[in-house]
């Protein structure tokens, strides 16, 4: 049997606080093999302009990401700095696998100010572009 996370459940030493939504962040992952075009948002990540196009929070927030596989690949959808939560019980992960033509929301709480990457940890769609740099201040 393949065990999933929608069949698991956060500890309730880990589970997030109840609490409303402050912002949320659309997330699709865009591209194809044929171009190796792969991007956030249709953007590829520059790595010679690590600051461009960031996905901008603020300290404090509840933040949701909404992660939308527009490719017809998985994408193992990796955050640095933080474990999110899948929906309001699910569990508490630092990546996901997002399959293609799908939907994930995650939850967070920005409780780690910095720059963070947020990037596919199949690490030649990462490096071809599918990386965003998720940032807030003190
Ligand atoms: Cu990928």
């Amino acid at each position: 049997m393949m065990m999933t996370a929608s069949q698991l459940r956060a500890a309730d030493a880990v589970r997030l606080e109840s609490a409303k939504t402050d912002v949320t962040h659309r997330i699709e992952l865009t591209g194809g093999m044929d171009k190796y075009n792969w991007a956030i948002n249709g953007t590829p990540f520059d790595m010679n302009d690590t600051e461009a196009n960031p996905i901008l929070i603020e300290e404090g927030q509840r933040v949701r990401l909404d992660f939308v596989n527009d490719t017809d690949m998985w994408h193992p959808m990796h955050l640095h700095g933080h474990t999110y939560q899948l929906g309001a019980s699910g569990p508490r992960k630092d990546t996901s696998i997002v399959l293609p033509g799908k939907k994930l929301s995650v939850f967070f709480d920005a409780d780690n100010p910095g720059q963070w990457m947020l990037h596919c940890h199949n690490a030649y769609h990462g490096e071809a572009g599918m990386m965003a740099n998720v940032a807030y201040r003190a």
